[in-house]
């Protein structure tokens, strides 16, 4: 992408009703813009980047066995009436007429409408385990939307939901999720932790919340310093049986701060650490509570209906996006991990009237191009010095610079954005580093 072409609509100045750094720099780097409170338009910039993460959610939800399928937006009332969550939801559920008068409602999960599609359709326990999900837009009228889309009112969420036999067999289902989870944050570059949560109004009796560690996150959690270690979980294969690695990795403590005592954990002081952090995805066991009053049964072995045990799990999508700029920017602006990062490389010419940069800045695009990268090429009419700093705000992983001084001696600077290391080598090397590096 050549940026004089593209739509980043940059912010100069620090918009204030922003109070936490992702917000800001979402606003000042051209990724979103409010619309009305919670509710937020994606520019092209962040929808990359809410792509990306929503793709990389994907194959691991694919990989841990679950089925992509699309629920709608809009529910009928009749739904939530069968399961009786209906009155319960309250005022973050935001209710609709259609023009029959007929009570529908923006969904704000969707276990009510995953039962209705099994039960339509599943008889018999030879079709379990079966896990299903979406990557859809959820509304909650929050009662305090706030720090951008971190708690927006409308979210993307990819939510899972499983269907079991029994409580056994949910169980497995369970850790499948609870594992794909760690593997799914890890290749964002990020810790996360899981610790025993409420279920809220979800219900179910097992649950547990992902947290990423931020230092602006909104709850304070003291954990385990062998968290940090995610090379534990990226071996784990799904085909051994996943129980002794969830218990191995639930034993490792991690408590949210009301829930910590410090006169009774078991944790040496040395091994023990307190971050703050943010809550992005959260899992749950409820057995029985959607099927039994939706009548999602199915014939057993001996033949007899039983009421399928399910699940569901959370993933805040467009959260993440904010999460991942909290656990990663400096003060000049964002800094992606290369997984997420809306392009690879920023190809920054930065003299577009010198003939000599021009051709070398051309050559690098074509070539990052041609060898299946990403490149943004900075070519607008701008001061050098605005373009590195915005080149900076933006985030992106590799910095290929190009000037006049260099040219003279047949070198470019590579700079790493999240080390700040910068090397002057031939436009040759610069290739071969940027395309072979892990930023
Ligand atoms: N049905 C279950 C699991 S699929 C459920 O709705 N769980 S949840 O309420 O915990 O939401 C799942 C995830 O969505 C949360 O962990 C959080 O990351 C994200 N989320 C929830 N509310 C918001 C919000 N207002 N803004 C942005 N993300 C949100």
């Amino acid at each position: 992408m050549r940026l004089s072409q593209y739509f980043l609509p940059l912010l100069k100045e620090t918009p204030k009703e922003a109070q936490i750094a992702s917000h800001r720099l979402m606003l000042r780097a051209g990724m979103i813009q409010q619309s009305s409170a919670g509710i937020y338009s994606w520019l092209p910039l962040g929808k990359k980047v809410l792509d990306k993460i929503a793709q990389l959610v994907r194959e691991e939800q694919n990989r841990a066995g679950a089925i992509e399928i699309m629920m709608p937006t809009i529910q009928p009332a009749e739904l939530w009436q069968e399961s009786g969550r209906y009155d319960d939801y309250g005022a973050e559920m935001l209710r609709i007429k259609d023009r029959h008068e007929r009570d529908m409602l923006y969904g704000p999960t969707n276990e009510e409408q995953v039962t209705d599609i099994f039960r339509s359709h599943v008889r018999s326990y030879k079709a379990l385990p079966l896990n299903l999900y979406h990557i859809q837009w959820k509304f909650r009228d929050e009662v305090r939307p706030r720090f951008g889309i971190m708690r927006g009112r409308e979210f993307l969420m990819k939510d899972a939901y499983s269907f079991d036999i029994d409580s056994d067999a949910a169980r497995q289902s369970y850790n499948r999720m609870f594992v794909s989870y760690l593997k799914t944050f890890a290749r964002m570059g990020l810790t996360a932790i899981p610790m025993e949560a409420d279920t809220g109004p979800i219900g179910g009796d097992m649950s547990h919340e992902f947290i990423i560690l931020a230092e602006t996150g909104e709850s304070g959690v003291y954990f385990h310093k062998d968290w940090l270690n995610t090379d534990l979980v990226t071996s784990v294969d799904y085909s051994e049986d996943l129980q002794p690695v969830v218990d191995r990795f639930t034993s490792l403590y991690a408590r949210a701060d009301e829930k910590h005592d410090p006169a009774n954990c078991p944790v040496d002081e040395g091994d023990l650490m307190s971050l703050r952090g943010i809550e992005i995805g959260h899992i749950f066991y409820f057995g029985e509570k959607y099927s039994e009053p939706m009548g999602a049964t199915v014939a057993g072995p001996d033949g007899s209906n039983i009421p399928v045990h399910m699940g569901s799990y959370g993933i805040g999508v467009s959260r993440l996006v904010g999460g991942i700029i909290e656990a990663s920017h400096d003060d000049k602006g964002i800094i992606w991990p290369r997984a997420v990062a809306p392009f690879d490389v920023a190809v920054v010419n930065l003299k577009p009237d010198d003939d000599g940069c021009t051709a070398c800045a051309e050559d690098l695009y074509a070539r990052l191009g041609a060898a299946g990268g990403d490149p943004l090429m900075d070519d607008r009419d701008e001061r050098p010095g605005a373009k590195l700093a915005s080149i900076d705000l933006i985030g992106i992983p590799w910095q290929i610079v190009i000037g006049p001084r260099g040219m003279a001696n047949g070198v470019v600077e590579v700079k790493n954005r999240a080390t700040g290391e910068a090397v002057e080598v031939s436009p040759e090397s610069a290739l071969s580093m940027v395309m072979d590096g892990a930023a």
